[in-house]
Protein backbone atom coordinates (compact mmCIF):
# COMPACT_ATOMS: atom_id res chain seq x y z
CA UNK A 1 0.00 0.00 0.00
CA UNK A 2 0.89 3.67 -0.93
CA UNK A 3 1.28 6.17 1.93
CA UNK A 4 -0.96 8.76 -0.03
CA UNK A 5 -1.96 11.17 2.96
CA UNK A 6 -5.61 12.41 2.67
CA UNK A 7 -7.13 15.59 2.75
CA UNK A 8 -8.16 17.74 5.27
CA UNK A 9 -11.41 17.50 3.95
CA UNK A 10 -11.45 14.11 3.73
CA UNK A 11 -10.55 13.04 6.94
CA UNK A 12 -13.37 15.27 8.22
CA UNK A 13 -15.66 13.60 5.99
CA UNK A 14 -14.64 10.35 7.12
CA UNK A 15 -15.23 11.60 10.87
CA UNK A 16 -18.50 12.19 10.09
CA UNK A 17 -19.10 8.36 9.49
CA UNK A 18 -22.78 8.33 8.59
CA UNK A 19 -24.72 10.59 5.85
CA UNK A 20 -28.05 9.69 4.85
CA UNK A 21 -29.74 9.48 1.44
CA UNK A 22 -33.18 10.46 0.07
CA UNK A 23 -34.42 8.86 -2.82
CA UNK A 24 -37.46 11.02 -3.97
CA UNK A 25 -38.62 12.41 -7.45
CA UNK A 26 -40.97 11.41 -10.16
CA UNK A 27 -40.68 7.45 -9.51
CA UNK A 28 -42.00 7.99 -6.06
CA UNK A 29 -45.63 8.64 -7.82
CA UNK A 30 -45.38 5.89 -9.64
CA UNK A 31 -43.94 2.41 -7.69
CA UNK A 32 -40.95 3.14 -9.97
CA UNK A 33 -37.12 2.47 -9.56
CA UNK A 34 -36.41 3.47 -12.69
CA UNK A 35 -38.36 5.33 -15.02
CA UNK A 36 -37.56 6.14 -19.10
CA UNK A 37 -38.27 10.28 -18.53
CA UNK A 38 -41.84 10.24 -19.70
CA UNK A 39 -44.10 10.47 -16.48
CA UNK A 40 -45.56 13.39 -16.92
CA UNK A 41 -44.52 16.01 -14.50
CA UNK A 42 -47.74 16.98 -13.42
CA UNK A 43 -47.83 13.38 -11.22
CA UNK A 44 -45.35 14.47 -8.59
CA UNK A 45 -47.98 16.10 -5.94
CA UNK A 46 -46.08 15.96 -2.49
CA UNK A 47 -48.71 17.34 -0.98
CA UNK A 48 -47.74 17.09 2.62
CA UNK A 49 -43.79 17.17 1.81
CA UNK A 50 -41.86 18.43 4.89
CA UNK A 51 -38.14 18.56 4.02
CA UNK A 52 -38.22 19.46 8.32
CA UNK A 53 -38.96 15.88 8.97
CA UNK A 54 -36.60 13.80 6.92
CA UNK A 55 -33.95 16.15 8.16
CA UNK A 56 -34.71 15.74 11.96
CA UNK A 57 -34.95 11.94 11.16
CA UNK A 58 -31.31 11.58 9.82
CA UNK A 59 -29.86 13.32 12.61
CA UNK A 60 -31.59 10.98 14.87
CA UNK A 61 -30.30 8.46 13.06
CA UNK A 62 -27.03 9.45 14.03
CA UNK A 63 -25.95 11.02 10.38
CA UNK A 64 -24.00 14.09 9.94
CA UNK A 65 -24.92 14.67 6.18
CA UNK A 66 -27.56 13.84 3.77
CA UNK A 67 -27.51 13.07 -0.02
CA UNK A 68 -30.76 13.89 -1.61
CA UNK A 69 -31.41 13.00 -5.64
CA UNK A 70 -31.93 16.41 -7.15
CA UNK A 71 -32.02 14.65 -10.09
CA UNK A 72 -32.34 10.74 -11.16
CA UNK A 73 -31.99 8.36 -14.35
CA UNK A 74 -35.30 9.74 -15.50
CA UNK A 75 -34.05 13.54 -15.70
CA UNK A 76 -36.79 14.77 -13.56
CA UNK A 77 -35.37 18.09 -11.62
CA UNK A 78 -36.56 18.35 -7.71
CA UNK A 79 -35.64 22.28 -8.22
CA UNK A 80 -36.90 24.76 -11.04
CA UNK A 81 -34.02 24.49 -12.84
CA UNK A 82 -33.60 26.66 -16.44
CA UNK A 83 -31.74 23.98 -18.18
CA UNK A 84 -35.64 21.73 -18.73
CA UNK A 85 -39.11 21.99 -18.43
CA UNK A 86 -39.01 18.62 -16.66
CA UNK A 87 -38.99 19.65 -13.43
CA UNK A 88 -40.97 21.21 -10.43
CA UNK A 89 -41.84 24.06 -12.03
CA UNK A 90 -44.11 21.95 -14.54
CA UNK A 91 -45.32 20.26 -11.35
CA UNK A 92 -48.97 20.99 -9.88
CA UNK A 93 -46.64 21.06 -6.27
CA UNK A 94 -47.21 24.09 -4.85
CA UNK A 95 -48.08 25.68 -7.82
CA UNK A 96 -44.97 24.97 -9.66
CA UNK A 97 -43.34 27.71 -7.22
CA UNK A 98 -41.54 24.64 -5.24
CA UNK A 99 -38.15 23.66 -4.78
CA UNK A 100 -37.25 20.54 -2.85
CA UNK A 101 -33.74 21.26 -3.09
CA UNK A 102 -34.07 24.84 -1.36
CA UNK A 103 -35.89 23.17 1.07
CA UNK A 104 -33.84 20.08 2.05
CA UNK A 105 -30.84 22.91 1.94
CA UNK A 106 -32.78 24.79 4.74
CA UNK A 107 -33.87 21.73 6.72
CA UNK A 108 -30.36 21.02 6.82
CA UNK A 109 -29.55 24.78 7.82
CA UNK A 110 -31.89 24.06 10.87
CA UNK A 111 -30.70 21.16 11.77
CA UNK A 112 -26.92 20.94 11.59
CA UNK A 113 -26.65 18.75 8.64
CA UNK A 114 -24.61 18.99 5.89
CA UNK A 115 -26.21 18.66 2.46
CA UNK A 116 -24.85 16.46 -0.74
CA UNK A 117 -26.07 16.00 -3.81
CA UNK A 118 -26.86 13.02 -6.60
CA UNK A 119 -27.25 14.89 -9.79
CA UNK A 120 -27.59 11.41 -12.11
CA UNK A 121 -25.22 12.05 -15.28
CA UNK A 122 -27.63 9.50 -16.83
CA UNK A 123 -30.24 11.20 -18.19
CA UNK A 124 -33.12 9.63 -20.50
CA UNK A 125 -35.50 12.81 -20.71
CA UNK A 126 -32.98 15.08 -22.06
CA UNK A 127 -32.97 15.16 -25.72
CA UNK A 128 -29.21 15.86 -25.93
CA UNK A 129 -28.07 13.49 -24.39
CA UNK A 130 -27.50 11.35 -27.32
CA UNK A 131 -24.82 13.81 -28.18
CA UNK A 132 -21.84 13.83 -25.42
CA UNK A 133 -20.38 17.52 -26.45
CA UNK A 134 -24.28 19.02 -25.91
CA UNK A 135 -25.20 17.25 -22.93
CA UNK A 136 -22.15 18.60 -21.14
CA UNK A 137 -23.54 22.14 -21.72
CA UNK A 138 -26.61 21.37 -20.25
CA UNK A 139 -25.10 19.17 -17.11
CA UNK A 140 -22.53 21.59 -16.66
CA UNK A 141 -25.74 24.01 -16.56
CA UNK A 142 -27.60 21.78 -13.99
CA UNK A 143 -24.20 21.53 -12.19
CA UNK A 144 -23.43 25.00 -11.92
CA UNK A 145 -27.39 25.90 -10.61
CA UNK A 146 -26.51 23.63 -7.49
CA UNK A 147 -23.19 24.56 -6.77
CA UNK A 148 -24.35 28.24 -6.88
CA UNK A 149 -27.87 28.47 -5.18
CA UNK A 150 -27.92 25.93 -2.53
CA UNK A 151 -24.99 27.05 0.13
CA UNK A 152 -22.23 24.75 0.83
CA UNK A 153 -22.33 20.89 -0.25
CA UNK A 154 -20.59 18.62 1.47
CA UNK A 155 -20.65 15.93 -1.43
CA UNK A 156 -21.57 15.33 -4.85
CA UNK A 157 -22.60 12.23 -5.89
CA UNK A 158 -22.04 10.94 -9.59
CA UNK A 159 -23.84 7.22 -10.09
CA UNK A 160 -22.08 5.48 -12.79
CA UNK A 161 -25.41 3.61 -13.36
CA UNK A 162 -26.92 3.88 -16.76
CA UNK A 163 -23.68 5.86 -18.17
CA UNK A 164 -21.61 2.68 -19.54
CA UNK A 165 -19.85 3.96 -22.71
CA UNK A 166 -20.96 7.33 -22.28
CA UNK A 167 -17.81 10.21 -22.52
CA UNK A 168 -18.36 12.98 -19.95
CA UNK A 169 -16.19 16.34 -19.86
CA UNK A 170 -15.01 15.18 -16.59
CA UNK A 171 -12.25 17.75 -16.81
CA UNK A 172 -14.70 20.70 -16.93
CA UNK A 173 -16.89 18.92 -14.14
CA UNK A 174 -14.02 19.14 -11.75
CA UNK A 175 -13.01 22.98 -12.57
CA UNK A 176 -16.97 23.48 -11.91
CA UNK A 177 -16.68 22.01 -8.62
CA UNK A 178 -13.43 23.50 -7.73
CA UNK A 179 -14.03 26.99 -8.75
CA UNK A 180 -17.76 26.93 -6.39
CA UNK A 181 -17.52 23.37 -4.28
CA UNK A 182 -14.28 23.17 -3.17
CA UNK A 183 -15.04 21.16 -0.13
CA UNK A 184 -17.30 18.83 -1.63
CA UNK A 185 -16.63 15.24 -1.83
CA UNK A 186 -17.47 13.89 -5.13
CA UNK A 187 -18.55 10.05 -5.25
CA UNK A 188 -16.67 7.80 -7.68
CA UNK A 189 -16.70 9.15 -10.99
CA UNK A 190 -14.32 12.11 -12.93
CA UNK A 191 -11.91 13.24 -10.77
CA UNK A 192 -13.66 11.00 -7.06
CA UNK A 193 -12.75 11.61 -3.70
CA UNK A 194 -14.75 9.09 -2.07
CA UNK A 195 -15.48 5.84 -3.89
CA UNK A 196 -18.28 3.24 -3.74
CA UNK A 197 -18.07 0.23 -1.77
CA UNK A 198 -18.72 -2.23 -4.76
CA UNK A 199 -22.08 -3.08 -3.50
CA UNK A 200 -25.45 -1.93 -2.88
CA UNK A 201 -26.22 -3.73 0.60
CA UNK A 202 -24.44 -1.12 2.59
CA UNK A 203 -21.34 -3.35 3.76
CA UNK A 204 -17.39 -3.09 3.41
CA UNK A 205 -15.03 -6.24 4.35
CA UNK A 206 -11.86 -6.53 6.04
CA UNK A 207 -9.46 -4.76 4.67
CA UNK A 208 -11.04 -1.84 4.07
CA UNK A 209 -8.22 0.04 1.60
CA UNK A 210 -8.34 3.67 1.54
CA UNK A 211 -5.44 3.90 -1.01
CA UNK A 212 -6.92 1.86 -4.32
CA UNK A 213 -6.00 2.21 -7.82
CA UNK A 214 -9.20 1.48 -9.17
CA UNK A 215 -12.36 1.89 -8.87
CA UNK A 216 -16.32 -0.23 -9.14
CA UNK A 217 -18.19 1.27 -11.41
CA UNK A 218 -22.50 0.66 -10.83
CA UNK A 219 -24.16 -2.43 -9.51
CA UNK A 220 -25.04 -3.29 -12.94
CA UNK A 221 -22.10 -4.47 -14.58
CA UNK A 222 -18.41 -5.95 -13.75
CA UNK A 223 -16.90 -3.13 -14.93
CA UNK A 224 -13.97 -1.35 -12.98
CA UNK A 225 -12.44 2.02 -14.01
CA UNK A 226 -8.41 2.24 -13.83
CA UNK A 227 -7.11 5.46 -12.44
CA UNK A 228 -4.35 7.18 -13.61
CA UNK A 229 -2.73 6.69 -10.55
CA UNK A 230 -3.22 5.49 -6.67
CA UNK A 231 -5.39 7.49 -4.68
CA UNK A 232 -6.43 7.83 -1.35
CA UNK A 233 -10.26 7.42 -2.00
CA UNK A 234 -12.04 6.23 1.04
CA UNK A 235 -15.77 4.36 0.77
CA UNK A 236 -19.12 5.15 1.50
CA UNK A 237 -21.60 2.10 1.96
CA UNK A 238 -24.88 2.96 0.50
CA UNK A 239 -27.78 0.84 1.13
CA UNK A 240 -31.64 1.75 1.51
CA UNK A 241 -33.56 1.10 4.34
CA UNK A 242 -36.26 -0.59 2.18
CA UNK A 243 -35.51 -2.92 -0.55
CA UNK A 244 -36.01 -0.28 -3.16
CA UNK A 245 -34.37 2.98 -3.15
CA UNK A 246 -37.57 4.89 -4.19
CA UNK A 247 -40.34 4.27 -1.89
CA UNK A 248 -42.78 1.38 -2.72
CA UNK A 249 -46.14 1.35 -0.76
CA UNK A 250 -46.13 -2.53 -0.52
CA UNK A 251 -42.01 -2.75 0.81
CA UNK A 252 -41.00 -3.13 4.49
CA UNK A 253 -37.95 -1.04 6.30
CA UNK A 254 -35.03 -3.59 7.57
CA UNK A 255 -35.23 -4.78 10.95
CA UNK A 256 -33.13 -3.03 13.79
CA UNK A 257 -31.22 -6.47 13.85
CA UNK A 258 -30.12 -6.10 9.88
CA UNK A 259 -29.41 -2.12 10.43
CA UNK A 260 -27.12 -3.00 13.08
CA UNK A 261 -25.25 -5.48 11.45
CA UNK A 262 -24.83 -2.93 8.51
CA UNK A 263 -23.56 -0.16 10.68
CA UNK A 264 -20.99 -3.22 12.19
CA UNK A 265 -19.74 -3.84 8.33
CA UNK A 266 -19.31 -0.37 7.18
CA UNK A 267 -18.81 2.08 10.48
CA UNK A 268 -17.33 -0.47 12.47
CA UNK A 269 -14.97 -1.30 9.52
CA UNK A 270 -13.78 2.48 8.90
CA UNK A 271 -15.90 3.04 5.86
CA UNK A 272 -18.56 5.46 5.96
CA UNK A 273 -22.51 4.34 5.66
CA UNK A 274 -24.31 6.21 3.54
CA UNK A 275 -28.61 4.97 4.43
CA UNK A 276 -31.28 5.28 2.13
CA UNK A 277 -34.22 6.76 3.48
CA UNK A 278 -37.51 7.11 0.68
CA UNK A 279 -39.69 9.75 1.04
CA UNK A 280 -43.54 8.48 0.18
CA UNK A 281 -45.90 10.30 -2.13
CA UNK A 282 -47.35 12.07 0.80
CA UNK A 283 -43.67 13.70 0.96
CA UNK A 284 -43.60 12.59 3.98
CA UNK A 285 -41.06 9.25 5.68
CA UNK A 286 -43.29 6.48 6.47
CA UNK A 287 -43.71 6.66 10.33
CA UNK A 288 -42.55 3.05 10.69
CA UNK A 289 -39.39 3.47 8.77
CA UNK A 290 -38.98 7.35 11.30
CA UNK A 291 -39.40 4.40 13.67
CA UNK A 292 -37.33 1.81 12.74
CA UNK A 293 -34.93 4.55 11.72
CA UNK A 294 -35.09 6.14 16.34
CA UNK A 295 -34.33 2.48 17.49
CA UNK A 296 -31.24 2.55 15.00
CA UNK A 297 -29.96 5.90 16.26
CA UNK A 298 -31.02 5.13 19.89
CA UNK A 299 -29.02 1.90 20.01
CA UNK A 300 -26.38 2.93 18.24
CA UNK A 301 -25.90 5.95 20.92
CA UNK A 302 -26.39 3.50 23.83
CA UNK A 303 -23.52 1.53 22.43
CA UNK A 304 -21.13 4.06 21.57
CA UNK A 305 -22.49 7.12 23.11
CA UNK A 306 -20.30 6.55 26.77
CA UNK A 307 -16.59 5.81 25.80
CA UNK A 308 -14.38 4.42 28.41
CA UNK A 309 -11.45 5.97 26.86
CA UNK A 310 -7.73 4.44 27.15
CA UNK A 311 -4.55 6.13 27.43
CA UNK A 312 -1.94 5.05 24.72
CA UNK A 313 1.70 4.38 25.47
CA UNK A 314 4.04 3.92 22.22
CA UNK A 315 6.46 0.90 23.25
CA UNK A 316 7.89 0.90 19.90
CA UNK A 317 8.44 -1.41 17.33
CA UNK A 318 3.80 -0.93 16.48
CA UNK A 319 3.22 -2.06 20.19
CA UNK A 320 1.17 -0.16 22.24
CA UNK A 321 -0.06 -0.28 25.88
CA UNK A 322 -4.02 0.71 26.34
CA UNK A 323 -4.40 1.71 29.84
CA UNK A 324 -7.99 2.18 31.30
CA UNK A 325 -6.28 3.87 35.14
CA UNK A 326 -8.70 1.60 36.68
CA UNK A 327 -10.27 -2.19 35.85
CA UNK A 328 -13.06 -1.85 33.42
CA UNK A 329 -15.55 -3.92 32.58
CA UNK A 330 -16.20 -4.05 28.56
CA UNK A 331 -17.22 -5.97 25.91
CA UNK A 332 -16.68 -3.64 22.54
CA UNK A 333 -13.28 -1.67 21.65
CA UNK A 334 -13.06 1.27 18.87
CA UNK A 335 -9.71 1.66 17.53
CA UNK A 336 -8.62 4.92 15.84
CA UNK A 337 -5.30 5.03 13.36
CA UNK A 338 -3.56 7.35 13.27
CA UNK A 339 -4.13 8.94 9.33
CA UNK A 340 -2.25 11.84 8.92
CA UNK A 341 0.93 9.71 7.57
CA UNK A 342 -1.67 7.65 5.22
CA UNK A 343 -3.08 4.58 6.26
CA UNK A 344 -0.43 2.52 7.30
CA UNK A 345 -2.37 -0.57 9.49
CA UNK A 346 -2.48 -3.62 7.77
CA UNK A 347 -2.99 -6.35 10.58
CA UNK A 348 -3.72 -5.51 14.63
CA UNK A 349 -4.15 -7.94 17.33
CA UNK A 350 -5.67 -6.93 21.12
CA UNK A 351 -4.44 -8.85 24.27
CA UNK A 352 -5.35 -8.71 27.19
CA UNK A 353 -2.04 -7.43 29.31
CA UNK A 354 -2.78 -6.95 33.38
CA UNK A 355 -1.42 -9.97 34.41
CA UNK A 356 1.27 -11.15 32.06
CA UNK A 357 2.99 -7.76 31.27
CA UNK A 358 6.65 -8.21 32.12
CA UNK A 359 8.29 -5.40 34.82
CA UNK A 360 10.30 -3.24 31.99
CA UNK A 361 9.15 -3.62 28.34
CA UNK A 362 5.71 -4.63 28.83
CA UNK A 363 6.08 -7.29 26.37
CA UNK A 364 2.86 -10.16 26.66
CA UNK A 365 4.36 -13.04 28.31
CA UNK A 366 3.15 -16.02 26.48
CA UNK A 367 -0.48 -16.89 27.84
CA UNK A 368 -1.78 -13.47 26.79
CA UNK A 369 -5.34 -13.81 26.09
CA UNK A 370 -6.16 -12.41 22.35
CA UNK A 371 -9.12 -10.88 23.05
CA UNK A 372 -9.66 -9.57 19.05
CA UNK A 373 -7.59 -9.01 16.12
CA UNK A 374 -8.38 -8.30 12.78
CA UNK A 375 -6.79 -6.47 9.63
CA UNK A 376 -7.08 -2.38 8.81
CA UNK A 377 -8.61 -0.22 11.32
CA UNK A 378 -8.68 3.08 9.59
CA UNK A 379 -11.10 6.29 10.60
CA UNK A 380 -12.47 3.52 13.24
CA UNK A 381 -12.51 -0.28 14.12
CA UNK A 382 -14.90 -1.45 16.12
CA UNK A 383 -14.40 -5.24 17.88
CA UNK A 384 -17.12 -6.67 20.04
CA UNK A 385 -16.22 -9.54 22.29
CA UNK A 386 -17.51 -11.25 25.73
CA UNK A 387 -17.04 -9.25 28.45
CA UNK A 388 -13.69 -9.18 30.11
CA UNK A 389 -12.64 -6.78 33.33
CA UNK A 390 -9.70 -5.44 32.50
CA UNK A 391 -7.08 -2.72 33.10
CA UNK A 392 -4.54 -2.81 30.59
CA UNK A 393 -4.82 -3.81 27.31
CA UNK A 394 -1.82 -4.72 24.53
CA UNK A 395 -1.92 -4.22 20.90
CA UNK A 396 0.42 -4.97 18.21
CA UNK A 397 0.20 -3.46 14.73
CA UNK A 398 1.49 -4.64 11.81
CA UNK A 399 2.04 -2.62 8.37
CA UNK A 400 2.46 -3.59 4.81
CA UNK A 401 5.79 -5.86 4.38
CA UNK A 402 7.72 -7.38 7.62
CA UNK A 403 7.74 -4.15 10.01
CA UNK A 404 5.31 -2.45 11.24
CA UNK A 405 5.89 0.76 9.01
CA UNK A 406 4.63 3.87 11.10
CA UNK A 407 1.53 2.37 11.84
CA UNK A 408 0.32 4.68 14.82
CA UNK A 409 -2.71 4.55 16.85
CA UNK A 410 -4.66 7.60 17.44
CA UNK A 411 -7.12 6.49 20.14
CA UNK A 412 -9.26 3.65 21.63
CA UNK A 413 -12.23 3.25 23.47
CA UNK A 414 -13.58 0.76 25.67
CA UNK A 415 -17.57 0.35 25.87
CA UNK A 416 -19.97 -1.68 27.81
CA UNK A 417 -22.67 -2.69 25.85
CA UNK A 418 -24.19 -5.78 27.19
CA UNK A 419 -23.87 -6.79 23.27
CA UNK A 420 -20.86 -9.66 23.38
CA UNK A 421 -20.78 -10.10 19.68
CA UNK A 422 -21.32 -8.62 16.31
CA UNK A 423 -24.91 -8.89 14.66
CA UNK A 424 -25.16 -11.79 11.65
CA UNK A 425 -26.15 -10.17 8.27
CA UNK A 426 -29.06 -12.85 8.14
CA UNK A 427 -30.53 -11.33 4.75
CA UNK A 428 -28.89 -10.18 1.58
CA UNK A 429 -30.73 -8.42 -0.75
CA UNK A 430 -30.10 -9.86 -4.38
CA UNK A 431 -28.59 -7.53 -7.02
CA UNK A 432 -31.99 -6.12 -8.95
CA UNK A 433 -31.89 -5.01 -12.24
CA UNK A 434 -34.20 -1.48 -11.63
CA UNK A 435 -36.04 -2.52 -14.64
CA UNK A 436 -37.54 -5.47 -13.38
CA UNK A 437 -38.53 -3.94 -10.35
C1 LIG B 1 -27.82 2.95 -8.51
C2 LIG B 1 -29.01 3.57 -9.22
O1 LIG B 1 -29.26 3.01 -10.47
C3 LIG B 1 -30.14 3.35 -8.25
O2 LIG B 1 -31.37 3.73 -8.80
C4 LIG B 1 -29.82 4.14 -7.00
O3 LIG B 1 -29.80 5.53 -7.28
C5 LIG B 1 -28.48 3.71 -6.42
C6 LIG B 1 -28.01 4.55 -5.26
O4 LIG B 1 -27.48 3.76 -7.40
O5 LIG B 1 -26.75 2.68 -9.23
Amino acid sequence: MQHIKATPAQLAWQADRMGVFFHFGINTFHGKEWSDGTLPASSFNPAQLDAAQWVRTAREAGAKYVVLTAKHHDGFCLWPTELTDYSVASSPWKDGKGDVVAEVAAACRKYGLKLGLYLSPWDRNAQCYADSKAYDEFYLGQLRELCSNYGELHELWFDGAGSEGHEYDWGRIAALIEELQPGAMVFNMGQPTIRWVGNEDGLAADPVEYVVEQTDFSNYTVVTTKLEEALYLPPECDVSIRPGWFWHGNEEPKTLEHLLAIYYRSVGLGANLLLNLPPDARGLLPEEDVERVREFGAEIGRRFGTPLPASLRDLGEGRWELDFGRPVTIDHLMLAEDLSEGQRVRGHRISVADRVLDADGGRPASGATLLASGGTVGSQRIHAFPAVTVQRLTVELDGSGEAHDGARLAAVDGFSTGAESVPEIAYLAPTTYPEDH
